[in-house]
């Protein structure tokens, strides 16, 4: 290792002194302006972790939601998945070590880690849109190079891209050409092997409209369109030519404020998806005839899968096992619908892709969604393998629906949510059971809920046990909510501190929205005074915010 390279060229990527970042649910995320170091840094850390593996690692530049100010970085394992947690405290660490000190915590981590210096090191690498970006990848391109790794630069990428294309590499193409060209390819010839089987497929090709968030969806969407166009047409709104990136639109915005976002023409009845900035999430939704919105979020879309997986699965009269993984966000309609209709066991972890990913490998088949529409399907490799055998050996229609389940393990992206992918698995499904948007809407109608958020000093002083259903610190708190809770119908709340913002999330659900409304008031107000509020009182959430 070449100490004064790397000095030399970490002086060019200087932190400013006394900023403290943390490795978040989904890496660093802050004012871009803040990153550059952050980059560098990065850059070095996953030479380290992929000597340290290997294998290829993956870098993806992107604050996804956030706004278009903001930037970000997060690191991807050598399957395609989410950093392993002790490398996320290096991730910290190393971030936040002054200027000065910054050789030795990398020498630190490299010695803790045993990482073999001499082994080579790749690195991949993708970015999202924002302004900042590109400037931001070189830096991360500055950082590999200053250890001596070699890397690809990928461009513009979605999120769910780099992890495919991560997961590709190191399973020597066992998931796909590492290519974008060979993601575009494989999931849209499962889709069309797919979408072929659709009885009304034939003359009348389905229509959909995506709102691509002003993100990098567009490009790869539009990129990607002409090689599904027989089975689907797409019609792309807020395409990064004219909005903001996520300014009122993309599937943050259409979740948390539940109306449609900016810039589309919806028409009465017709199917509408959103993506996020980096599209690894989607919601779809639709106006009704009486011009009311209807939001289909991630719960809704696990329902959906899981229940088309569980059919397949009865035709095909194979035992495999099917779990549903969901976070307290679910809506309890979602829960109870899952457990006592469709007798799926349902699992509730912390809020945060890694945890439901992590459940979601205990099962043949773990079929995760957070409701804010980030989620996807996981096959176990006996599965896969079962399954691939099954499409092969059986006759008739045991024959076509293991077919059928081959084909959605080829089209959905089981190394991260990927909004592109999970939106062609249920257009897919939707066709095949020739069902519409409004029959997929009833399968439960949503309890009313409410989110609001509370300001306190420190919103490390609340502490939550049993997947942040349970409130333990501050003594008094969970008291407090149970009791409100009690004054309600079907009602249910909890508190937990946001892992991405400097404040506590609150969550209710009740028979009614005023109910709803109310209780997340109360429950706010709980917070405020039990767990240090700061500013002024929580006010009472109003029907449009
Ligand atoms: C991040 C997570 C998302 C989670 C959200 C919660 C990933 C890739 N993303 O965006 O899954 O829902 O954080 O934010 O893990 P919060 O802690 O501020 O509520
Ligand atoms: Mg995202």
């Amino acid at each position: 290792m070449d100490l004064d390279a790397i000095t030399k060229c970490s002086s060019l990527h200087v932190k400013p002194s006394g900023l403290i970042l943390q490795y978040g649910t989904a890496g660093f995320r802050t004012k871009a302006e803040h990153l550059d170091h952050v980059m560098f840094r990065m850059g070095l850390l996953a030479v380290l972790r992929s000597k340290q593996s290997k294998s290829t690692i993956g870098v993806m530049v992107t604050a996804s939601h956030n706004p278009e100010e903001d930037n970000g970085v997060k690191l991807v394992d050598p399957l395609g998945d989410m950093l392993a947690p002790s490398w996320e405290e290096h991730a910290t660490c190393l971030t936040n070590a002054e200027q000065q000190n910054m050789l030795r915590v990398l020498m630190d981590i490299s010695e803790k880690e045993a990482v073999n210096l001499q082994q080579d090191a790749f690195v991949v690498i993708g970015r999202d849109t924002r302004p900042s970006s590109e400037k931001l990848s070189q830096s991360v391109i500055d950082g590999v190079t200053a250890l001596g790794g070699q890397f690809h630069d990928y461009g513009l990428l979605t999120t769910p891209q780099l992890h495919y294309l991560v997961c590709c590499r190191n399973t020597s193409g066992q998931y796909g050409k590492a290519t974008v060209e060979g993601y575009y390819q494989k999931l849209s010839r499962a889709f069309l092997e797919l979408t072929k089987q659709a009885s009304c497929s034939g003359d009348e090709r389905r229509s959909l409209q995506v709102d691509c968030a002003n993100g990098v969806g567009a490009l790869k969407l539009r990129e990607m369109e002409r090689y599904f166009s027989q089975g689907l047409s797409v019609q792309l709104f807020n395409d990064g030519t004219k909005g903001k990136l996520n300014f009122q639109c993309g599937a943050d915005f259409v979740k948390s404020h539940q109306k449609p976002p900016q810039g589309m023409e919806m028409k009465c009845n017709e199917r509408c998806c959103s993506f996020d900035g980096d599209a690894d999430r989607i919601v779809y939704y639709y106006h009704d005839t009486d011009g009311h919105f209807h939001l289909i979020d991630g719960d809704k879309i696990a329902t959906l899968i899981s229940s088309f997986l569980k059919e397949l699965l009865l035709e095909i009269g194979e035992n495999l096992n099917i779990g549903v993984i969901q976070t307290a966000y679910a809506n309890g309609s979602s829960t109870r619908y899952l457990e006592e209709v469709m007798k799926v066991p349902v699992y509730c972890t912390k809020t945060g892709v890694k945890h439901l990913h992590h459940k979601a490998r205990e099962f043949d088949i773990g079929v995760y969604f957070e409701a804010n529409g980030h989620g996807t399907v996981l096959f176990s490799k006996a599965a896969e393998t079962k399954i691939r055998q099954l499409a092969k050996d059986l006759e008739d229609n045991k024959r076509k629906a293991a077919k059928m389940l081959e084909n959605i393990i080829d089209l959905i992206n089981q190394a991260a949510g990927d909004a592109i992918s999970d939106m062609l698995v249920i257009e897919a499904i939707l066709a095949l059971k020739g069902l519409t948007i409004q029959q997929w809407d009833a399968f439960y109608t949503d309890l009313p809920q409410r989110q609001v958020k509370v300001k306190v000093a420190d919103r490390q002083v609340i502490s939550t046990t049993d997947a942040e259903r349970q409130v333990v610190t501050p003594p008094g708190l969970q008291e407090a909510v149970n009791n409100l809770v009690k004054k309600y119908r079907l009602s249910r709340a909890f508190v937990r501190p946001s892992g991405t913002e400097d404040i506590v999330r609150v969550y209710a659900e009740a028979d009614s929205q005023e109910s709803a409304d109310s209780l997340a008031h109360e429950v706010s107000l709980a917070v405020f005074q039990l767990a240090g509020g700061i500013g002024e009182r929580p006010h009472r959430a109003s029907e449009d915010k």
